[in-house]
């Protein structure tokens, strides 16, 4: 029997790419788009399907998790198998300017779907997208036992979300789990995130469109993945016998001065701080300093382990920049890609 797949925020990096992994397992695949007066499904457009031919594979619905009878409407008429539920305002700093939207959609977002799955009766599997920002500054390495200490309203609403999908496990019997993921990049990355704003800002360079780069707090650290890696944990979970939570990251950290180095040599630009300009306005009016993840249970119950070390996702996401402009990239980046990842189920950005 072919399994449904119901993903909110479809539209998004990791959405996209889940989608196509979906579609690659064999799922039909529903995706939540949000309305909006131009188009925002380029992430998705490859895959988009003409609703009125036969063997369609891939469902897109307007929705938003603001509305709750839209959301229950689209499980009881879907009926999915499982729920990814990745949408969400997912900008760290911005949610310090729209507090009170971040955690409606964020936090409230997520019990609406619960509520819905709940009443639904049906046996959904569901997943949500928990973060390592839930963490804040406790101190590193950071598991799936360390305690939470959010540091922003987007953070606070990801711990609500995540308590609110245990406890709907534990009192309901339903088959809920949370990835801790931390942070994931990629050539879908959304352009204000500070990876691919930095990936972006070399391509321009190289090019000769732009001269500078406008940074916060470029002392933080990070423990950056492959962003394709974490899609396929995301199934994973869902796919144990048992409903858990679990933290998935690369077990390294690394500072934004660091990918700032490496991506500017990379590209033959030599020393970042020619470039570099460091700007108040991106810094946080509290910061996250130092995220490592130690994936040590997701190893052992998933078989699940990063392959793309730092510099590797550097160089992949520096090779996909310069390729959009038109501009010889080193291409490291993509031999990487073709050794690491023969069954390679993604479209190359
Ligand atoms: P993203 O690129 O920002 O995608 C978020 C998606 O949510 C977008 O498609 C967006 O729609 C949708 N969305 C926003 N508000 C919505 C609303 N009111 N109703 C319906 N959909 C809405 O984020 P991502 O990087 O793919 O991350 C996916 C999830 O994982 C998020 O929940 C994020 O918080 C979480 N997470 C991400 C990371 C990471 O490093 N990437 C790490 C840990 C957790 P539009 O396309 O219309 O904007
Ligand atoms: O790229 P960022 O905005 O990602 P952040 O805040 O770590 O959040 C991302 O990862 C989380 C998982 O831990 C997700 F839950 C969340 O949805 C999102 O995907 O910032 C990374 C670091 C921060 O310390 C920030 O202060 O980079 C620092 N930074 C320095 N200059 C900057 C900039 N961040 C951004 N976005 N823009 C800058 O100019």
């Amino acid at each position: 029997m072919e399994k449904k797949a119901l993903i909110t925020g479809i539209a998004g990096q990791d959405g996209s790419y889940l989608a196509e992994f979906l579609l690659y397992k064999g799922y039909q695949v529903h995706g939540i788009i949000r309305w909006d007066s131009i188009f925002t499904t380029e992430r998705i457009d490859h895959l988009y399907q003409d609703p009125h031919v036969n063997n369609v594979k891939l469902f897109l619905h307007y929705g938003d998790l603001s509305d709750t009878g839209n959301l229950e409407r689209l499980i009881n008429q879907i009926k999915p198998d499982e729920i990814y539920h990745l949408g969400a305002m997912s900008h760290v700093k911005v949610s310090f300017d729209m507090p009170e939207s971040t955690v409606n959609i964020d936090g409230l977002g997520t019990l609406r779907i619960l509520e819905a799955i709940k009443n639904s009766k049906l046996p959904i599997k569901f997943y949500m997208a928990s973060s390592s920002e839930m963490f804040g500054n406790n101190a590193p390495p950071q598991n799936e036992n360390t305690p939470f200490h959010p540091r922003s309203p987007y953070a606070c609403a990801k711990v609500f979300s995540f308590d609110i999908t245990r406890m709907y496990r534990e009192a309901y019997g339903i088959f809920a789990c949370n990835g801790i993921l931390f942070n994931h990049e990629g050539c879908r990355r959304g352009p204000t995130f500070v990876t691919r704003k930095i990936t972006m800002a070399v391509a321009k360079i190289k090019a000769g469109l732009e001269k500078k780069i406008y940074l916060g707090n470029i002392n933080a650290k990070r423990d950056w993945g492959f962003s394709q890696e974490y899609i396929e944990a995301m199934w994973q979970i869902l796919q144990q016998d048992q409903p858990d939570d679990f933290v998935i990251a690369t077990g390294e950290s690394h500072s934004v001065k660091e990918f700032l180095e490496v991506a500017f040599q990379y590209a033959g630009l030599g020393d970042f701080k020619q470039y570099v300009e460091i700007d108040d306005r991106y810094f946080r009016p509290a910061e996250v300093e130092n995220l490592i993840g130690d994936p040590l249970k997701a190893k052992n119950k998933l078989n699940w382990e990063a392959k793309i070390k730092f510099d590797e996702l550097v160089k992949i996401m520096v090779d996909s920049d310069m390729r959009r402009l038109n501009l010889a990239a080193p291409g490291e980046g993509d031999k990487i890609i073709k050794e690491k990842f023969p069954d390679k189920w993604w479209k190359v950005d």
